[in-house]
This record gives structure tokens, C-alpha cells and sequence, in this order.
């Protein structure tokens, strides 16, 4: 029970995909609407919201994951009553956090907010923080790590959601080969059984609404069959 009112539903989104492909970074722009640069790596995280969908009040429970191998026993668990899977990968990344952190926000280090000491500790502690994988790599392990994992723990029918992130990086443009085309990415969601494409980018907002009205209509959706179509119900969070 919700204020008085009975909750429906309860649809359940677990993320997964490698580290510092950006799985925190999406889910805090879609439940608080901001964007963190300086996110740390995730042992375990669960946020629930109230959402009204096709006029149906529901309960939305978003679980951000570990991808640090160090933390994988604690995924089974959060994959249980999962409705929706979404594996995601970089479509680009530069080779390490902190170099990225400069790319996205090259002013916030050196504004005036932050002393010299600590704009050095920060910058330090960015800087021992894990290094990123090439794009490429957090793109073959959907195939060869992250879908197998779904499969184990749930079903190969499960429904998924494949997610290109950091979008605004590709558009940026970086060197050729190391980035994911479009074409790539939704041959690869084929493959793998996974009933949508969605690219985003939490730093720029492109699609992140995007994101959490596929997988909602997905879960809704009995026989998800592959659909080029927009979602034509919005979900909105109350
Ligand atoms: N340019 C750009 N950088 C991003 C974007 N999303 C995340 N990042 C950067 O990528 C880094 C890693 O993002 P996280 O969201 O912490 O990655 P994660 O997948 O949650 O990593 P783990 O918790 O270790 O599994 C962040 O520190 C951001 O600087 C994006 O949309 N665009
Ligand atoms: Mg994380």
C-alpha cells in the first residue's frame, strides 16, 4: 500500500555490465535526474520509486550491481524476481576514470570549490581508481560474460535490454576502432536474444528517459517480440 492507494505492480530493473561502463552514472540521471563525474565503483545499490504507467501505480525497484568481479557473488541475489535485465557497455570510453572525468568535466576540478589540497586528493584518489576497459572489450564481454551469467541465474528467455552508454563520447569523436557503431550494437542485441537496443549517455541525458519507458513497456509486454517502435506509454514517477 502507497497513501492509501494499492500498488499493482511491481517491476524490478536490475543493471549489469562490465565496471566503469556507467550503470551508476545511468541510474542516478534517471532517478535523481544528475549527473556524478566522480562516482565511485559499486559493491551493491537499490533504489525504489512510486511510478504511474498506463495509469497503473507501480512499484519501480532498480538495482545497480558490481561489475568488479571482487562483489559477483552479490549479484545472484539481485537478480531474483527480476523482470528486466539491462547489460549494458560503453560505445566509447577513454582508458582511464580520470581521464574521462577530465573529457566530461574538464572545469569542475580546477573551479574555485575546490581547494588546492583537495582538488589533489580528489584528483589522486581518481586517479588510483580502477582503469577503464577499452569500449571493444565491455562490448565482447556482453557476449561472452554478461549474457551467459542472465542465462545462468535466469532463463535464456528472460527479458533483456541491451544498452550502449556514454554516447556523448562516440559523438565526440574518437580514433576509428575504438568505438561501437549502432549497427554493431543492435546485431549484437540480436545475437544475444535481447528483445530491445537503446544507446544513451548519462552525461548528456540523450535517451535515459528513453531507457526506463523501454524497459517498463517491455515488462508489460507478454510476447516481447524485437520492436523498432518508440514506447507509446511514458512512465512518470510520483
Ligand atoms: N562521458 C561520459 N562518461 C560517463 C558516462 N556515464 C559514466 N561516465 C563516467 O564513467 C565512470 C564510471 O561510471 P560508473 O557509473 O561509476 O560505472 P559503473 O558501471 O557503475 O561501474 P561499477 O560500479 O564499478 O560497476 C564515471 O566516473 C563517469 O566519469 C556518460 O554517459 N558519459
Ligand atoms: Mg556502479
Amino acid at each position: 500500500m502507497d497513501g492509501g492507494t494499492l500498488l499493482v505492480e511491481k517491476i524490478k530493473l536490475v543493471f549489469v555490465g562490465d565496471a566503469g561502463v556507467g550503470k551508476t552514472c545511468l541510474i542516478k540521471r534517471l532517478v535523481e535526474n544528475r549527473f556524478d563525474p566522480y562516482s565511485e565503483p559499486t559493491m551493491y545499490d537499490r533504489y525504489t520509486r512510486v511510478i504511474q504507467y498506463k495509469g497503473k501505480r507501480c512499484e519501480l525497484v532498480i538495482e545497480d550491481t558490481a561489475g568488479q568481479q571482487e562483489y559477483a557473488r552479490l549479484r545472484p541475489i539481485q537478480y531474483t524476481d527480476a523482470s528486466v535485465i539491462l547489460v549494458c557497455f560503453a560505445l566509447a570510453s577513454p582508458s582511464s576514470r580520470y581521464e574521462n572525468i577530465k573529457l566530461v568535466s574538464s572545469s569542475r576540478l580546477s573551479s574555485k570549490f575546490y581547494s588546492e589540497p583537495s582538488r589533489q586528493a580528489t584528483k589522486n584518489k581518481l586517479m588510483q581508481s580502477c582503469i577503464q576497459q577499452a569500449a571493444t572489450e565491455t562490448f565482447s564481454n556482453v557476449q561472452s560474460y554478461w549474457i551467459p551469467e542472465v542465462n545462468h541465474f535466469l532463463t535464456t528467455a528472460h527479458k533483456k535490454v541491451l544498452l550502449g552508454t556514454k554516447s556523448d563520447l562516440r559523438i565526440h569523436g574518437l580514433p576509428e576502432g575504438t568505438f561501437i557503431t549502432h549497427k554493431e550494437g543492435s546485431s549484437l542485441a540480436k545475437k544475444c536474444n535481447c528483445a530491445r537496443y537503446v544507446e544513451c549517455s548519462a552525461s548528456s541525458g540523450y535517451n535515459v528517459n528513453h531507457v526506463l519507458n523501454t524497459a517498463i513497456e517491455l515488462h508489460f509486454n507478454e510476447k516481447h517480440k524485437p520492436s523498432r517502435r518508440r514506447p507509446r506509454h511514458f512512465c512518470r514517477f510520483l
